[in-house]
């Protein structure tokens, strides 16, 4: 049987960056995300028992099975079956966003796989699951705002949804800086900054201290602070990774215009705050009334490379038209 299955992505407002272990793939610290509406991964997943190997296909392109296969094992320890699978993606991530998709892609696949092979996992399983395939897509079986607690084993590190306040109209503005592929992965990346930025361990206890007060500004409606929170834990993590050795950062001299033009436009009143990821492109946490002003701030530098989301929903099975 095939099930099809749709996760969103996320971005994250306290960042996850570096593991406490490398094989259960468990964070140093907990981090909090958005998922987002606009950007999901849809895929589909058949186990076929004369498959010889497992097979996977992204955007209708044939890929390298070997991420894929990888995850699919632990699918298969759990459900007790041996078959190979049939995988196959689409990505409704606008390319030249140069929005990561490990997050939405592993929490479909972590849906879809445990589905076709006769597993319900509840929610909270099905994310312990997708952490095996990317930290990120641990938050991305959730919709809405999501916490991923980092735990101390398998059995404790998990995502789950937090409460906020329906009447908060959370908007994501994604900034494209440069659509080229990223220069280092998040995972050789976080690696890095463990190994040799003497921030690491600083980073580590700072972002961990975010944590709870980004829960408080989240469950009160607290958007100013839910803003100031989210910029530091982004600016921090790039911090850390500006003091690697040797020295690296993912800014262009873009990157700092949009964060620059942003902080002009708070400067005039507009709540808005900037988060960045493992690349140069800028995201823009704000509420809906404030979209289009911050749309008509950035257009004269940035043009049409600039995309609002509301937040998304929860990974779902989905039935094919
Ligand atoms: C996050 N990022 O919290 C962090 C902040 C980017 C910067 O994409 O090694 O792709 O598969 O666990 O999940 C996290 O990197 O890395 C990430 P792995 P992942 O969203």
């Amino acid at each position: 049987m095939t099930i099809y299955a749709r996760a969103h992505t996320n971005i994250a407002l306290i960042k996850y960056w570096g593991k406490a272990d490398k094989q259960l793939m468990l964070p140093a610290t907990s981090s909090i995300s958005l998922t987002l509406n606009d950007f999901y991964t849809d895929t589909a997943v058949t186990f076929d028992a004369t498959l010889s190997e497992d097979q996977f296909i992204l955007n209708d392109q044939p890929q390298s099975p070997i991420a894929v296969s990888r995850f699919l094992d632990h699918v298969r320890k759990l459900a007790d079956i041996k078959a190979r699978a049939r995988v196959i993606s689409l990505n409704h991530v606008p390319t030249a966003a140069g929005l990561a998709s490990s997050a939405s892609a592993f929490a479909a696949l972590a849906l879809a796989a445990s589905r076709a092979a006769g597993l319900n996992l509840s929610p909270i399983d099905l994310s312990r699951l997708a952490r095996r395939g990317s930290g990120s897509a641990t938050r991305s079986i959730f919709g809405g705002a999501v916490i991923w607690h980092r735990g101390f084993d398998d059995a404790s590190s998990f995502a789950e949804p937090l409460a906020i306040q329906p009447t908060l109209p959370l908007r994501m503005l994604v900034v494209t800086v440069s659509d080229q592929k990223k220069a280092v992965s998040s995972r050789t990346g976080m690696a890095n900054t463990a190994a040799t930025s003497p921030y690491y361990q600083a980073w580590v206890q700072a972002n961990e201290a975010l944590i709870s007060p980004m829960i408080t500004a989240l469950a009160e409606d607290d958007f100013a602070t839910i803003g100031a929170l989210t910029e530091l834990s982004s600016m921090r993590m790039h911090a850390a990774i500006m003091a690697e050795e040797p020295p690296f950062t993912y800014f262009l001299p873009e990157t700092l215009r949009a964060w620059q033009l942003v902080q002009e436009q708070r400067r005039l009143g507009i709540p808005a705050f900037v988060t960045m990821d493992a690349g140069p492109n800028v995201k823009i946490l704000t509420t809906a009334p404030y979209v289009d002003v911050l749309m008509t701030a950035l257009r004269p530098a940035f043009g049409d490379r600039i995309l609002s989301t509301q937040l998304g929903p929860d990974a779902q099975v989905i039935t094919k038209e």
